[in-house]
């Protein structure tokens, strides 16, 4: 949807049950102008989906090479580039890629390293960026929309990945109005920071699973996004792992691997459970957590990380599912949550050999400084009547993103409490860019409740109806984004400038 005319032009209505609006439009929202249709209809959804074949092996994402001649250095050529899927035997999807890949390439390097990427944007006649998900980088170098990279035009991101910033990173778009399209097309890649004191044994292994959402109409097309898909966020119609179809792995009895979880999806709510295998959390987004945390089930919001170690002590096969979550959803299609097979993984009865135990202290994490500023973001969604049609808007604290203005002005290296408020209808996964926060508390319903573990984190679920409290603090001076993670409420204006100042 355009913003042009919204809120400006004045609303006629602004109705105080969004959720029934949005039912009742459901049949005209399709044909409504203004909206990014590409000329398809609400039922496109699910009439001729097509399904990819499952159960083949698990590929491990290719590596980008490190072309520096140096130590210490990694230096790479990333290009962002229309190509052809072939998903399925005879099936052809155009696609968006990195190097020719969707997820793109894994980037691996090690705290401490300098890093320069060389970004070509080969996407037709549409400005990209690349953003560095997590990645404590300098403003300038972290693919804001206030730094878009034309369409033919090329350039360096350059940035030094500090001691202690190991975890679970992502790269991808971040251009203005165009970030949903082009992640839901293909555009994301994992960029993972290893530290060389790593208390995880290797002999886990480390495999990124990176998961992404895929609708596929007959013809082998990635269609459009729909009225429901904005409002909701693009939900396909089923998640790929590495690019693969419930895919199998082969493991012994007795073995544990590590395994990051990345939700690189627009918009699903993955509440994961190992059936057969036992899962503990040992990271999050920005990297391990102080002690091994066992957990039976999981919620990962879009952009969210995890990072488990998972015990296969139970021949047989071991599959990573999705189980129910309530996140809120608006009119008719609300997709099924549970059921989704993600990963099979075959244990043998066969023991292989012995595992070493993991330590039951990861690293430390000292606890963010006492909050020098407050601050309150409250996320609202309105749905509204005129003359032309339901418009629909995602806000915080009353506005939608407008790239000239700064909502926020802080301080380089002042700790600021962020209460995130969420008076929607719907679950909003917060982001802020360029630092990782602590979440000290949520409050629901007058319940104040505190995270059962301490964590850096770039993304938190707030729930509908939740406070969620984090400590944050941003070292470098310079712009960035804080936003919904659900990438058509990003795109829609749930989004807002930070303005860090030295
Ligand atoms: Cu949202």
């Amino acid at each position: 949807m355009h913003r042009r005319g919204f809120l400006a032009a004045g609303l006629a209505t602004v109705l105080a049950s969004p959720r029934a609006l949005a039912q009742m439009k459901m049949d005209d929202m399709s044909t409504m102008p203004g909206m990014e249709m590409s000329g398809h209809k609400m039922d496109a959804v699910t009439q001729g989906a097509t399904m990819l074949p499952e159960g083949e092996a698990l590929r491990a994402l290719p590596l980008l090479a490190n072309e520096a001649a140096r130590p210490s250095v990694f230096k790479a050529k990333l290009t962002a580039e229309a190509t052809i899927a072939r998903f399925a035997e005879g099936l052809e999807t155009p696609i968006l890629a990195y190097n020719g890949m969707s997820p793109g390439p894994l980037i691996e390097a090690f705290e401490g390293d300098r890093v320069e990427v060389s970004f070509a944007n080969r996407i037709n006649s549409e400005a990209s960026t690349v953003h560095w998900h997590g990645m404590p980088v300098p403003a300038d170098q972290d693919g804001n929309p206030m730094d878009p990279v034309a369409a033919g035009a090329d350039r360096v991101y350059a940035f030094d990945l500090p001691e202690g910033s190991a975890g679970s990173y992502w790269y991808h778009p971040h251009p203005h109005g165009r970030t949903a399209e082009q992640v839901y097309r293909g555009l994301a890649g994992a960029f993972v920071v290893k530290s060389k004191a790593d208390p995880v044994p290797a002999e886990y292994g480390d495999t990124v699973l990176m998961l992404t959402d895929l609708r596929l109409a007959a013809d082998g097309s990635i269609p459009g996004n729909t009225m429901t898909d904005l409002m909701n966020g693009r939900v396909g119609d089923q998640v790929l792992v590495n690019g693969q179809r419930n895919p199998r792995l082969a493991v012994a009895k007795g073995d544990r691997r590590r395994l990051r979880l990345y939700n690189a999806t627009n918009a699903r709510f993955l509440k994961l459970a190992f059936e057969g295998a036992a899962m503990t959390i040992v990271g999050t987004d920005g990297g391990l957590i102080e002690a091994p945390v066992a957990v039976d089930e999981i919620l990962l919001s879009p952009g969210e990380r995890i990072e488990l170690v998972v015990a296969f002590d139970r021949p047989g096969p071991a599959t990573l599912g999705t189980l129910d979550y309530d996140r809120g959803w608006m009119g008719a299609g609300r997709p099924a949550d549970a059921g989704l097979m993600l990963l099979t993984v075959d244990v043998s009865e066969m023991p292989g050999a012995a595992m070493p135990p993991l330590p039951a202290r990861l690293r430390p994490i000292a606890p963010l400084s006492a909050p020098a500023v407050s601050r309150r973001l409250v996320f609202t969604e309105i749905m509204a009547m005129n003359a032309t049609g339901m418009e629909m808007g995602f806000l915080i604290n009353g506005k939608t993103f407008d790239m000239a203005r700064i909502d926020i002005v802080a301080k380089a290296g002042e700790t600021e409490l962020w209460e995130i408020v969420n008076q929607a209808d719907m679950d909003h996964p917060f982001h802020v860019h360029g630092t990782q926060f602590q979440v000290i508390e949520h409050e629901r319903d007058g319940k104040v409740s505190k995270p059962p573990f301490v964590a850096w984190k770039d993304t938190v679920n707030v729930a509908r109806g939740e406070t969620v409290r984090l400590l944050l603090r941003q070292e470098q001076p310079g712009r960035r984004m804080y936003h919904c993670h659900i990438l058509e409420h990003e795109q829609l204006g749930m989004m807002g400038v930070l303005d860090v100042r030295a």
